[in-house]
């Protein structure tokens, strides 16, 4: 293993000179800002690109590494757009409005926000991740709805936390105002709470509500698995080191890599890893491989936050459906910025994808082609 990519996938311990506290905005709005006007569901439309379109003559190259990939005639982007698709089917069933609300309008408003933020597109990598790890053990996809759509209602609540003013303060997410900017900071603080609750009740109900069969065990397991990913063990606690981190990118040697792996090893890579690893234990995995899941995707978790820091530089919110060159302006410490520029960014995560595929070496190809794939997907997304 390359002796930087060892280092960055130790998780490194933050320097106890780390402050924590940050402003409580306590701003009450005085009114509720218009109700946007109601839209029809998104279904996302997934472009895929399997190979890097920076280094299409080949320092990077990523050629099939096994031949007999291509020939098992396996249609990732086909796959893609059709877990997309059902998955925000499902979802759009899990966030139906109640008839019974119609007289209840700040009811209706909490779950009109949530409905906004959760099915307003998005590429769905984490439920497709978990479906695909579920597959990888041999269990069927439809074992797996339930973590799919729990995880993507805990990516979308951090994400509508995230843009509030007390957070990032962005008002720009998926190509759309985002939540707080189009219903108001009460109601996307709260939209958020509810679908962290409504992603635990999902994964409760949603395999006797859909007919099912998996195991209590299993789904207590995800349930464990998803929980921890959420709080301290990953999404919040990562936030809050890198709010930390802010201001101090420009220091040079303030935040070391170490810190910056800590980070993202937490805010992001944790979500992905936990879907992945929750697929695979509802599809009934051993041990070993929900182990072979794990290792795989913390290494597609921390390539994706890595190939999102050489988006944030390379792109224009357009592109992105976000806003562009934040890390920038928050001085936030970031991969190109520590590794010493885009090109060696994208060099470590070249490697991270080839140790992410590497975990799914010794495996009949067929079976592993949607995990190979969706890591490619993740290494050379445009947005
Ligand atoms: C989860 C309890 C809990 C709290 C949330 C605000 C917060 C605490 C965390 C922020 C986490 C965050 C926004 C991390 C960034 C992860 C990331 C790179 C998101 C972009 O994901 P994509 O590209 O987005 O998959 P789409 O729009 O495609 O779904």
């Amino acid at each position: 293993m390359d002796k930087l990519a060892s280092c960055c996938l130790r998780h490194g311990a933050l320097p106890s000179s780390h402050n924590y506290s940050k402003p409580y905005n306590a701003e009450r709005p005085t009114s509720l800002p218009h109700r946007p006007r109601r839209r029809r569901s998104i279904i996302p439309v997934v472009r895929c690109i399997l190979t890097n379109p920076n280094t299409a003559k080949g320092r990077h190259s990523t050629k099939p590494r096994h031949a007999d990939e291509f020939s098992s005639g396996f249609d990732f982007e086909q796959y893609l757009t059709a877990h997309a698709k059902s998955v925000h089917e499902a979802l759009d069933r899990a966030l139906a409005l109640p008839a019974r609300l119609e007289h209840e309008p700040d009811h209706h408003w909490l779950i009109e926000s949530m409905r906004y933020s959760v099915l307003s597109g998005g590429k769905r990598v984490r439920p497709v991740l978990a479906i695909a790890a579920c597959e990888f053990v041999g269990g069927d996809a439809a074992a797996a709805a339930p973590v799919a759509c729990a995880v993507e209602m805990v990516h979308a609540m951090s994400l509508v936390h995230d843009e509030m003013p007390c957070m990032d303060d962005d008002a720009l997410r998926r190509g759309r105002p985002s939540c707080h900017a189009a219903f108001g900071e009460h109601a996307a603080l709260l939209a958020g709470d509810a679908l962290l609750a409504l992603a635990f009740e999902h994964l409760a109900l949603g395999y006797a509500d859909a007919g099912i069969v998996v195991p209590a065990e299993r789904a207590l397991r995800s349930v464990a698995e998803i929980a921890n990913a959420a709080g301290i063990g990953g999404v919040a606690a990562g936030q809050l080191a890198d709010k930390a981190c802010e201001g101090r990118g420009s220091r040079v040697g303030v935040v070391s890599l170490a810190t910056l792996e800590h980070v993202h090893v937490h805010k992001t890579a944790r979500l992905l890893e936990a879907a992945a690893v929750s697929g695979a234990i509802v599809g009934g995995g051993t041990g070993a491989e929900v182990e072979r899941v794990r290792r795989y995707a913390r290494r597609v978790g921390l390539l994706f936050q890595v190939v999102d820091d050489v988006l944030d530089v390379t792109r224009t919110s357009v592109e992105l459906g976000k806003t562009a060159g934040k890390d920038l302006v928050a001085d936030k410490s970031t991969y190109p910025k520590l590794l010493g520029g885009v090109d060696k960014a994208r060099a470590y995560a070249d490697e991270l994808l080839a140790m992410a595929e590497a975990e799914l070496e010794g495996v009949d190809a067929r079976r592993a082609a949607p995990l190979r794939q969706l890591a490619r997907f993740v290494a050379y997304r445009q947005n």
